[in-house]
Protein backbone atom coordinates (compact mmCIF):
# COMPACT_ATOMS: atom_id res chain seq x y z
CA UNK A 1 0.00 0.00 0.00
CA UNK A 2 2.32 2.93 1.21
CA UNK A 3 5.05 1.80 -1.89
CA UNK A 4 2.26 1.96 -4.72
CA UNK A 5 0.93 5.67 -3.16
CA UNK A 6 -2.47 4.88 -3.44
CA UNK A 7 -3.84 5.84 -0.01
CA UNK A 8 -6.43 7.98 -1.46
CA UNK A 9 -7.76 5.01 -3.86
CA UNK A 10 -7.89 2.68 -1.07
CA UNK A 11 -10.37 5.43 0.54
CA UNK A 12 -12.37 5.77 -2.36
CA UNK A 13 -12.88 1.87 -2.52
CA UNK A 14 -13.17 1.81 1.07
CA UNK A 15 -16.26 4.57 1.71
CA UNK A 16 -17.88 3.34 -2.11
CA UNK A 17 -18.03 -0.26 -0.04
CA UNK A 18 -18.87 0.49 3.63
CA UNK A 19 -16.07 -2.12 4.69
CA UNK A 20 -14.52 -2.10 7.75
CA UNK A 21 -10.32 -1.39 7.32
CA UNK A 22 -7.22 -2.96 9.14
CA UNK A 23 -4.04 -1.81 8.65
CA UNK A 24 -1.35 -4.28 8.92
CA UNK A 25 1.95 -3.11 10.43
CA UNK A 26 3.63 -2.22 7.64
CA UNK A 27 1.16 -0.32 6.64
CA UNK A 28 0.26 1.94 9.58
CA UNK A 29 -1.04 5.49 8.10
CA UNK A 30 -2.02 4.23 4.54
CA UNK A 31 -5.85 4.50 6.13
CA UNK A 32 -6.26 7.42 8.22
CA UNK A 33 -6.52 6.21 12.09
CA UNK A 34 -8.98 8.66 12.85
CA UNK A 35 -11.35 7.22 9.98
CA UNK A 36 -14.75 5.37 11.48
CA UNK A 37 -13.68 2.58 9.19
CA UNK A 38 -10.60 1.92 10.58
CA UNK A 39 -10.39 -0.86 13.37
CA UNK A 40 -6.77 -0.75 13.56
CA UNK A 41 -3.91 -3.07 13.33
CA UNK A 42 -4.55 -6.78 13.01
CA UNK A 43 -2.12 -9.93 14.12
CA UNK A 44 -0.32 -10.93 17.14
CA UNK A 45 -0.39 -7.35 18.94
CA UNK A 46 -2.96 -6.24 17.12
CA UNK A 47 -6.54 -4.89 18.41
CA UNK A 48 -9.57 -7.19 19.44
CA UNK A 49 -11.90 -5.87 16.66
CA UNK A 50 -9.18 -5.89 13.79
CA UNK A 51 -8.13 -9.28 14.60
CA UNK A 52 -11.76 -10.73 14.89
CA UNK A 53 -12.95 -9.11 11.88
CA UNK A 54 -10.73 -11.07 9.58
CA UNK A 55 -10.73 -13.88 11.80
CA UNK A 56 -14.81 -13.82 11.21
CA UNK A 57 -15.07 -12.17 7.83
CA UNK A 58 -16.63 -13.95 5.04
CA UNK A 59 -14.62 -11.61 2.66
CA UNK A 60 -10.93 -10.26 2.92
CA UNK A 61 -9.45 -8.00 0.29
CA UNK A 62 -6.28 -8.24 0.74
CA UNK A 63 -3.87 -5.25 -1.01
CA UNK A 64 -0.66 -5.70 -0.90
CA UNK A 65 -0.80 -8.03 2.12
CA UNK A 66 1.62 -11.13 2.98
CA UNK A 67 -0.70 -13.30 5.54
CA UNK A 68 2.57 -13.36 7.25
CA UNK A 69 2.36 -15.37 10.88
CA UNK A 70 2.03 -12.64 12.74
CA UNK A 71 -0.87 -11.96 11.19
CA UNK A 72 -2.29 -14.96 10.79
CA UNK A 73 -1.61 -17.02 13.49
CA UNK A 74 -1.99 -20.28 12.98
CA UNK A 75 -2.26 -20.25 9.00
CA UNK A 76 -4.65 -23.43 8.98
CA UNK A 77 -7.27 -21.67 11.36
CA UNK A 78 -7.03 -18.44 9.76
CA UNK A 79 -10.43 -16.94 9.08
CA UNK A 80 -11.97 -20.41 8.33
CA UNK A 81 -14.76 -18.62 6.54
CA UNK A 82 -13.00 -16.09 4.66
CA UNK A 83 -13.28 -16.19 0.65
CA UNK A 84 -10.17 -13.97 -0.21
CA UNK A 85 -9.32 -11.41 -2.81
CA UNK A 86 -5.47 -11.08 -3.05
CA UNK A 87 -4.18 -8.62 -4.52
CA UNK A 88 -0.58 -7.78 -5.09
CA UNK A 89 2.32 -6.67 -7.88
CA UNK A 90 4.57 -9.91 -7.00
CA UNK A 91 2.82 -13.20 -8.13
CA UNK A 92 4.90 -15.27 -5.76
CA UNK A 93 3.04 -14.02 -2.78
CA UNK A 94 -0.80 -15.19 -4.48
CA UNK A 95 -1.41 -18.17 -2.37
CA UNK A 96 1.85 -18.76 -1.04
CA UNK A 97 0.30 -18.91 2.44
CA UNK A 98 -3.43 -18.45 1.97
CA UNK A 99 -5.37 -19.73 -1.08
CA UNK A 100 -6.55 -16.97 -3.16
CA UNK A 101 -10.30 -17.31 -4.31
CA UNK A 102 -9.75 -14.31 -6.63
CA UNK A 103 -5.71 -14.11 -7.63
CA UNK A 104 -4.80 -10.41 -8.62
CA UNK A 105 -1.14 -9.10 -9.74
CA UNK A 106 -0.73 -5.70 -10.40
CA UNK A 107 0.24 -2.17 -9.24
CA UNK A 108 -2.10 -1.58 -6.40
CA UNK A 109 -2.96 2.00 -7.68
CA UNK A 110 -4.59 0.88 -10.64
CA UNK A 111 -6.15 -2.49 -9.57
CA UNK A 112 -7.93 -0.39 -6.73
CA UNK A 113 -9.51 1.74 -8.80
CA UNK A 114 -10.65 -0.85 -11.22
CA UNK A 115 -12.17 -2.40 -8.24
CA UNK A 116 -14.26 0.40 -7.08
CA UNK A 117 -15.72 0.92 -10.64
CA UNK A 118 -16.62 -2.76 -10.82
CA UNK A 119 -18.21 -2.29 -7.42
CA UNK A 120 -19.86 0.66 -8.30
CA UNK A 121 -21.29 -1.14 -11.43
CA UNK A 122 -22.01 -4.06 -9.37
CA UNK A 123 -23.84 -2.71 -6.73
CA UNK A 124 -25.31 0.25 -8.20
CA UNK A 125 -27.43 2.42 -5.77
CA UNK A 126 -28.04 -0.99 -3.57
CA UNK A 127 -25.08 -1.15 -1.39
CA UNK A 128 -24.93 -4.32 0.82
CA UNK A 129 -26.54 -4.05 4.29
CA UNK A 130 -23.54 -4.82 6.70
CA UNK A 131 -24.98 -2.85 9.33
CA UNK A 132 -25.45 -6.12 11.63
CA UNK A 133 -21.65 -6.73 10.94
CA UNK A 134 -20.49 -3.05 11.74
CA UNK A 135 -22.71 -3.45 15.06
CA UNK A 136 -20.96 -6.69 16.39
CA UNK A 137 -17.41 -4.47 15.27
CA UNK A 138 -18.56 -1.81 17.22
CA UNK A 139 -19.30 -3.23 20.11
CA UNK A 140 -15.96 -5.08 20.18
CA UNK A 141 -14.77 -1.62 19.98
CA UNK A 142 -16.54 -0.38 22.81
CA UNK A 143 -15.83 -3.21 25.13
CA UNK A 144 -12.02 -4.11 23.99
CA UNK A 145 -10.39 -0.46 23.33
CA UNK A 146 -6.51 0.33 23.24
CA UNK A 147 -5.68 1.01 26.59
CA UNK A 148 -2.97 -0.38 29.63
CA UNK A 149 -2.41 -0.58 33.05
CA UNK A 150 -0.61 1.60 34.94
CA UNK A 151 2.65 0.49 36.46
CA UNK A 152 3.25 -0.62 39.46
CA UNK A 153 6.92 -0.03 40.55
CA UNK A 154 6.60 3.96 40.47
CA UNK A 155 8.60 3.88 36.83
CA UNK A 156 7.20 5.58 33.69
CA UNK A 157 4.39 3.29 31.56
CA UNK A 158 6.52 3.32 28.00
CA UNK A 159 2.91 3.46 26.67
CA UNK A 160 2.11 6.95 28.06
CA UNK A 161 5.55 8.08 26.72
CA UNK A 162 4.81 6.90 23.15
CA UNK A 163 1.25 8.53 22.99
CA UNK A 164 2.45 11.64 24.42
CA UNK A 165 5.64 11.67 21.95
CA UNK A 166 3.32 11.11 19.22
CA UNK A 167 -0.27 13.88 20.92
CA UNK A 168 3.13 16.08 21.06
CA UNK A 169 4.67 15.89 17.64
CA UNK A 170 1.82 14.77 15.36
CA UNK A 171 0.58 12.90 12.65
CA UNK A 172 3.36 15.32 9.97
CA UNK A 173 6.13 13.52 12.03
CA UNK A 174 8.26 10.67 11.07
CA UNK A 175 7.75 7.78 13.41
CA UNK A 176 10.92 4.98 13.13
CA UNK A 177 11.28 2.11 15.28
CA UNK A 178 13.65 -0.95 16.86
CA UNK A 179 12.31 -4.48 17.04
CA UNK A 180 10.40 -4.99 20.38
CA UNK A 181 7.73 -4.41 22.68
CA UNK A 182 8.44 -0.61 22.15
CA UNK A 183 8.05 -1.43 18.32
CA UNK A 184 4.41 -2.66 19.19
CA UNK A 185 3.80 0.11 21.40
CA UNK A 186 4.73 2.65 18.73
CA UNK A 187 2.56 0.78 16.12
CA UNK A 188 -0.41 0.91 18.44
CA UNK A 189 0.14 3.94 20.79
CA UNK A 190 1.06 6.83 17.88
CA UNK A 191 -2.30 8.09 15.62
CA UNK A 192 -1.09 7.26 11.76
CA UNK A 193 -3.08 9.81 9.87
CA UNK A 194 -0.87 9.98 6.73
CA UNK A 195 1.33 7.39 4.92
CA UNK A 196 5.47 7.41 5.12
CA UNK A 197 5.13 8.57 8.39
CA UNK A 198 6.03 5.04 9.98
CA UNK A 199 9.00 3.39 9.27
CA UNK A 200 9.88 -0.09 10.85
CA UNK A 201 11.61 -3.41 10.38
CA UNK A 202 7.94 -5.66 9.76
CA UNK A 203 9.80 -8.37 7.44
CA UNK A 204 13.34 -9.32 8.93
CA UNK A 205 12.73 -7.68 12.52
CA UNK A 206 16.05 -6.44 12.84
CA UNK A 207 17.06 -4.47 15.91
CA UNK A 208 19.23 -1.86 15.23
CA UNK A 209 16.75 -0.39 12.62
CA UNK A 210 15.78 2.53 14.45
CA UNK A 211 18.33 5.10 14.23
CA UNK A 212 19.47 4.50 10.80
CA UNK A 213 16.12 4.47 9.77
CA UNK A 214 15.49 7.65 11.24
CA UNK A 215 18.64 9.29 9.96
CA UNK A 216 17.87 8.83 6.21
CA UNK A 217 14.16 9.50 6.68
CA UNK A 218 15.44 13.17 8.21
CA UNK A 219 18.11 13.12 5.05
CA UNK A 220 14.93 12.72 2.42
CA UNK A 221 12.50 14.73 4.30
CA UNK A 222 14.11 17.37 6.52
CA UNK A 223 11.13 19.36 7.31
CA UNK A 224 9.40 16.93 8.91
CA UNK A 225 10.20 16.09 12.74
CA UNK A 226 11.75 12.72 12.46
CA UNK A 227 12.15 10.78 15.88
CA UNK A 228 13.77 6.99 16.39
CA UNK A 229 11.57 5.20 19.33
CA UNK A 230 14.32 2.66 20.39
CA UNK A 231 14.79 -0.02 22.71
CA UNK A 232 17.48 0.32 25.47
CA UNK A 233 18.57 -3.18 23.64
CA UNK A 234 18.44 -1.74 19.67
CA UNK A 235 19.84 1.35 20.63
CA UNK A 236 22.98 -0.22 21.66
CA UNK A 237 23.05 -1.97 17.92
CA UNK A 238 23.43 0.97 15.65
CA UNK A 239 23.81 4.21 18.18
CA UNK A 240 27.14 5.16 16.65
CA UNK A 241 25.25 5.97 14.20
CA UNK A 242 24.60 9.67 16.03
CA UNK A 243 28.12 10.67 15.20
CA UNK A 244 27.13 10.51 12.00
CA UNK A 245 24.09 12.78 12.74
CA UNK A 246 26.09 15.55 14.61
CA UNK A 247 28.79 15.60 11.88
CA UNK A 248 26.61 15.71 9.00
CA UNK A 249 23.87 18.16 10.79
CA UNK A 250 20.90 15.39 10.93
CA UNK A 251 18.98 16.47 14.00
CA UNK A 252 16.56 13.11 14.51
CA UNK A 253 14.75 12.68 17.53
CA UNK A 254 15.68 9.36 20.05
CA UNK A 255 13.38 8.18 22.43
CA UNK A 256 14.77 5.67 24.18
CA UNK A 257 11.88 3.65 26.02
CA UNK A 258 14.50 2.27 28.51
CA UNK A 259 13.19 -0.96 30.09
CA UNK A 260 16.83 -1.77 31.40
CA UNK A 261 15.84 -5.50 29.74
CA UNK A 262 15.54 -7.17 26.20
CA UNK A 263 11.75 -6.55 26.99
CA UNK A 264 9.57 -8.63 24.27
CA UNK A 265 12.30 -11.77 25.35
CA UNK A 266 11.18 -11.50 29.10
CA UNK A 267 7.60 -10.87 28.14
CA UNK A 268 8.09 -14.25 26.62
CA UNK A 269 9.52 -15.82 29.53
CA UNK A 270 7.03 -14.29 31.97
CA UNK A 271 3.85 -15.38 29.89
CA UNK A 272 5.12 -18.94 29.04
CA UNK A 273 8.30 -20.00 31.03
CA UNK A 274 6.71 -19.37 34.28
CA UNK A 275 8.39 -15.85 34.67
CA UNK A 276 12.40 -17.74 34.53
CA UNK A 277 14.12 -14.17 33.14
CA UNK A 278 16.67 -15.73 31.83
CA UNK A 279 19.60 -12.89 29.95
CA UNK A 280 17.27 -10.42 29.15
CA UNK A 281 18.16 -7.95 32.19
CA UNK A 282 20.33 -5.72 30.29
CA UNK A 283 21.34 -3.17 33.26
CA UNK A 284 20.72 0.06 31.51
CA UNK A 285 17.69 1.67 33.31
CA UNK A 286 16.50 2.75 36.73
CA UNK A 287 18.56 0.99 39.92
CA UNK A 288 21.31 -0.72 37.90
CA UNK A 289 24.72 0.63 37.49
CA UNK A 290 23.59 1.86 33.66
CA UNK A 291 26.10 0.24 31.40
CA UNK A 292 25.85 2.10 29.26
CA UNK A 293 24.90 5.33 30.79
CA UNK A 294 22.43 6.69 27.53
CA UNK A 295 22.69 10.15 28.99
CA UNK A 296 26.58 10.57 29.21
CA UNK A 297 26.88 8.72 25.58
CA UNK A 298 24.98 10.77 23.51
CA UNK A 299 26.45 13.55 25.40
CA UNK A 300 29.58 12.48 24.22
CA UNK A 301 28.66 12.25 20.74
CA UNK A 302 27.32 15.81 20.77
CA UNK A 303 23.46 15.21 21.14
CA UNK A 304 20.84 17.73 23.45
CA UNK A 305 21.11 14.20 26.17
CA UNK A 306 17.96 14.43 28.38
CA UNK A 307 17.19 11.91 31.28
CA UNK A 308 13.48 11.20 32.02
CA UNK A 309 12.14 9.53 35.09
CA UNK A 310 8.95 10.66 36.37
CA UNK A 311 5.53 10.95 34.33
CA UNK A 312 5.69 15.19 35.50
CA UNK A 313 8.66 15.62 33.08
CA UNK A 314 7.59 13.79 29.89
CA UNK A 315 6.21 16.74 28.11
CA UNK A 316 8.46 19.06 28.85
CA UNK A 317 11.41 16.74 27.44
CA UNK A 318 9.38 16.05 24.43
CA UNK A 319 9.02 20.04 24.29
CA UNK A 320 12.39 20.69 24.40
CA UNK A 321 13.42 18.46 21.84
CA UNK A 322 10.71 19.26 19.21
CA UNK A 323 12.50 22.96 19.69
CA UNK A 324 16.05 21.32 19.00
CA UNK A 325 17.07 21.46 15.67
CA UNK A 326 20.34 22.62 15.70
CA UNK A 327 21.91 18.69 16.81
CA UNK A 328 20.28 15.43 17.65
CA UNK A 329 18.26 14.97 21.17
CA UNK A 330 18.44 11.32 22.99
CA UNK A 331 15.93 11.36 25.52
CA UNK A 332 16.28 8.70 28.19
CA UNK A 333 12.85 7.42 29.52
CA UNK A 334 13.32 4.98 31.98
CA UNK A 335 10.30 2.87 32.18
CA UNK A 336 8.73 -0.16 33.92
CA UNK A 337 10.09 -3.67 32.64
CA UNK A 338 7.42 -4.77 33.74
CA UNK A 339 4.95 -3.72 31.33
CA UNK A 340 3.38 -6.02 28.70
CA UNK A 341 2.34 -5.33 25.28
CA UNK A 342 -1.75 -6.33 25.28
CA UNK A 343 -3.56 -7.81 22.92
CA UNK A 344 -1.92 -11.04 23.00
CA UNK A 345 -3.04 -14.14 20.17
CA UNK A 346 -0.03 -16.42 21.54
CA UNK A 347 2.42 -17.99 19.38
CA UNK A 348 0.93 -21.17 17.42
CA UNK A 349 -3.08 -20.90 18.11
CA UNK A 350 -6.29 -19.54 16.34
CA UNK A 351 -6.47 -15.49 16.30
CA UNK A 352 -9.79 -16.61 17.98
CA UNK A 353 -7.52 -16.81 21.10
CA UNK A 354 -6.78 -13.00 21.19
CA UNK A 355 -6.50 -12.35 24.77
CA UNK A 356 -7.22 -8.44 25.70
CA UNK A 357 -4.85 -8.55 28.92
CA UNK A 358 -3.31 -11.00 30.73
CA UNK A 359 -5.69 -14.29 30.98
CA UNK A 360 -8.58 -12.55 29.20
CA UNK A 361 -9.29 -13.02 26.28
CA UNK A 362 -12.78 -12.05 24.42
CA UNK A 363 -14.47 -15.53 24.20
CA UNK A 364 -13.31 -16.62 27.76
CA UNK A 365 -14.55 -14.28 30.62
CA UNK A 366 -17.90 -14.02 29.98
CA UNK A 367 -18.62 -16.27 32.71
CA UNK A 368 -16.62 -14.10 35.36
C1 LIG B 1 19.43 -8.48 15.52
C2 LIG B 1 18.36 -9.11 16.35
N1 LIG B 1 18.70 -9.91 17.39
C3 LIG B 1 17.73 -10.48 18.13
C4 LIG B 1 16.40 -10.29 17.86
C5 LIG B 1 15.31 -10.95 18.72
N2 LIG B 1 14.63 -9.92 19.51
C6 LIG B 1 13.44 -9.37 19.13
S1 LIG B 1 12.91 -8.17 20.15
C7 LIG B 1 14.26 -8.34 21.16
C8 LIG B 1 14.42 -7.48 22.37
C9 LIG B 1 14.65 -6.06 22.02
O1 LIG B 1 15.00 -5.35 23.19
P1 LIG B 1 14.85 -3.78 23.24
O2 LIG B 1 15.49 -3.13 22.07
O3 LIG B 1 15.31 -3.29 24.57
O4 LIG B 1 13.29 -3.59 23.05
P2 LIG B 1 12.08 -3.86 24.10
O5 LIG B 1 11.44 -5.16 23.69
O6 LIG B 1 12.65 -3.90 25.47
O7 LIG B 1 11.16 -2.69 23.89
C10 LIG B 1 15.10 -9.37 20.68
C11 LIG B 1 16.34 -9.82 21.33
C12 LIG B 1 16.10 -9.47 16.73
N3 LIG B 1 14.83 -9.22 16.38
N4 LIG B 1 17.09 -8.88 16.01
MG1 LIG C 1 14.24 -2.82 26.26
Amino acid sequence: MIRSRSSDELRVLAEATGAPVVTTLMARGAFPDSHPQNLGMPGMHGTVPAVLALQEADLIVALGARFDDRVTGKASLFAPGAKVVHVDIDPAEISKIRFADVPIVGDLKEVLVDLDSAFRQTVGDQKPDITEWWSYLDGLRDEFPLGYAPTTDGLLSPQQVISRIGELSGPEAIYAAGVGQHQMWAAQFIKYERPNSWLNSGGAGTMGYGVPAAMGAKVAEPDRVVWAIDGDGCFQMTNQELATCVINEIPIKVAIINNSSLGMVRQWQTLFFDGRHSNTDLNTGHGTARIPDFVKLADAYGCLAIRVEREDEIDAAIKLALETNDRPVVIDFVVSADAMVWPMVPQGVSNSFVQYARDHAPEFDKED
